[in-house]
């Protein structure tokens, strides 16, 4: 029997070549052909269909599985509101410079095709505008011949450096026509493949070597990276062959070990920007913000001559200012950041990493329990110990977890921040990572706000119903907390009462049940604990929940109040007043 075709298969035989094994969606009639596609022509396989309960959720798996793998997955949104809803998370997504690519369907748009009323609201003349700003690119394919290209394209785009989310929209009425045969589908999609980020050119190696070999207090500023182990590694080498101070960008991971004796630290903390301040040379890797941390480190004119080295220029666009800064520099670099730090430590004779040397900090033992408030101080100590010397992968740290207490080793420890803020994005991004670390043996692990916990909270039925397993540890202080501080900074600016700053903050009065939020999906709850003996056994007890392939959610309750200091530096609300 020959097998009748239709349009949208054209979309899912292309797709099926491309090394994407996993789409996340929620379904709708807009993409009914494109559905039926993947189930019945790819036999749900290349990619395997994970169901959401939320837009954002869809997006937000595909960026977790991106952040862990670098490579993107599939997320499929229905007609414009599935796509409005899922703007927020493809916002984090290109924030966080991460290919992730999103399908979305319209029409039909040819108006003499359309159902009464419901094909009328959920059609829209350009489908892609909403998120236009904040994609590298989108298409809206005219047949499924044009598709195949516009799949490929949006792969392309999508992993070249800068890498970021791109869109593409299928109209209803072709996705639904009858095909004599399938369009060309290329055999080897490689050749569609995105191209190497470009190197640094020999000469400025060579003016790059020249001035970090006479400096005499050179700094490298450690930012955006991927997750392979033999940049992690030509990056300590590099640090060990000058003799340079390392600085890391915590909302870029997992990017040194933490605990060399060459790291002094993260860009927010004072003896990094100390470290900085004192460098006559300093070597940016794609520090997020640039800008920003020399303002921070010298206060005025910057002292060191700066190399920067970053793509980041390409991807700049005017609607969100997520450029940073201008920095002014001395040598502007436009390759990969990995590239050049290759070339360099082959133009020092290639050093082997020496094995780190520790910079003497013992991880914190959790504080006993004495019955007094169990602040966010104690919660992060609880954390630290129970991770230590574990192969896990903290995904999403909560505000107010001190680094020094969840040292890095290997760049999978940690995967850095959502890119935008966005509230919200925990938990979807923490199953993203976990479906792409499953049966590796690291444990993911997210900690997470009750605000960002509550907001993307449906993410976890995604994650048991395709038996993703995953840790999530909620610092559950019962409010958007981060905002209390901004309240109770301009009550006191304006001599108004500071005590009044948790009205329209704090999500108490009832307190939802963290721990039932997760036991409605499937997954199991513990908590509240309420203090570090109780958290550190709920977490034994999680870690061998999850080793046996569950999805587990801890629900800690942690005083507010301790947050405070932890999460905003006082000088940041104030700062614009300066
Ligand atoms: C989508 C979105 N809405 C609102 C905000 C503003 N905001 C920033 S942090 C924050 C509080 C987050 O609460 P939680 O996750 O509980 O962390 P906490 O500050 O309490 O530690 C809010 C509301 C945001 N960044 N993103
Ligand atoms: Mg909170």
């Amino acid at each position: 029997m020959v097998e009748t075709l239709w349009g949208s298969d054209a979309v899912a035989a292309v797709v099926r070549t491309l090394d994407i094994p996993y789409v996340a969606l929620v379904p709708g009639a807009s993409y009914r052909g494109l559905h039926d596609s993947i189930v019945n022509f790819s036999g749900n396989e290349n990619p395997r269909m994970l169901l959401c309960l939320h837009e954002e959720a869809a997006v937000a798996i595909a960026h977790g599985y991106a952040k862990v793998t670098d490579k993107p997955m599939l997320a499929i949104v229905h007609s414009n509101v599935g796509l409005l809803h899922a703007s927020m998370a493809i916002f984090d997504a290109y924030c966080d410079r991460v290919p992730v690519i999103v399908f979305g369907a319209n029409g039909p748009v040819d108006a003499t095709k359309r159902r009464p009323w419901i094909d009328w609201i959920h059609t829209t003349l350009d489908m892609g505008s909403p998120v236009r700003d904040f994609t590298k690119w989108d298409d809206a394919p005219g047949s499924p011949g044009a598709a195949v290209e516009s799949v490929l394209r949006a792969w392309q785009i999508a992993t070249t450096a800068p890498k970021g989310p791109t869109f593409v929209v299928f109209d209803a009425a072709w996705q639904e026509q009858q095909l004599e045969k399938l369009p060309k589908i290329p055999s080897d999609p490689s050749k569609y493949a995105a191209p190497a980020p470009p190197a640094p050119s020999g000469a400025e190696v060579e003016r790059a070597l020249a001035i970090l070999k006479n400096a005499k207090r050179p700094a490298i500023l450690a930012g955006r990276s991927s997750r392979s182990v033999a940049s992690w590694d030509a990056r300590v080498a590099l640090a060990e062959a000058l003799g340079a101070k390392v600085i890391s960008v915590q909302r870029a991971g997992a990017v040194f070990p933490t605990e060399h004796r060459l790291h002094v630290g993260h860009a927010a903390q004072k003896p990094a920007l100390d470290a900085l301040r004192e460098a006559d040379a300093i070597l940016d890797l794609d520090a997020i913000d640039l800008g920003g941390i020399l303002r921070d480190a010298f206060k005025g004119d910057v002292t060191a001559t700066v190399i920067s080295c970053s793509l980041d220029r390409y991807i700049h666009k005017a609607w969100v200012a997520d450029y940073q800064t201008l920095p002014a520099l001395d040598l502007n670099i436009s390759a990969s950041p990995e590239a050049l730090v290759t070339e360099l430590v082959n133009a020092l004779g290639k050093p082997a990493p020496a094995p780190v040397h520790r910079n003497g900090a013992a991880p914190r033992a959790r504080p006993k329990a004495d019955g007094g408030a169990f602040t966010m101080d104690a919660f992060s100590a609880t954390i630290g110990e129970a991770f230590a010397g574990l192969d896990r992968c903290f995904v999403k740290v909560a505000r107010g977890v001190k680094a020094s207490d969840t040292p890095l080793r290997h760049p999978l420890d940690y995967l850095g921040s959502d890119g935008g803020g966005g509230v919200g994005s925990g938990p979807g991004i923490a199953v993203g990572a976990a479906l792409a670390l499953k049966g590796s043996g690291r444990l993911p692990v997210a900690v997470l706000g009750d605000g960002d916990y509550l907001m993307g909270v449906t993410a976890i039925w995604t994650a048991v119903a395709s038996e993703i397993p995953l840790l999530v540890v909620v610092a559950n202080n019962r409010s958007y907390y981060n905002d209390e501080v901004h309240q109770e900074r301009i009550a006191i600016r304006r001599g108004r009462p500071p005590e009044r700053k948790w009205i329209g903050m704090r999500i108490d009065g009832p307190a939802p049940d963290c721990a039932k939020f997760a036991e409605a999906q499937g997954a199991i709850g513990i908590g509240p604990v309420g203090d570090a003996d109780a958290l550190a056994a709920a977490i034994a007890q999680g870690i061998a929940h999850v080793r046996a392939g569950k999805v587990c959610v801890i629900d800690a309750h942690v005083v507010p109040d301790a947050v405070a200091n932890a999460a905003v530096p006082a000088d940041v609300m104030d700062r614009a007043e300066k």
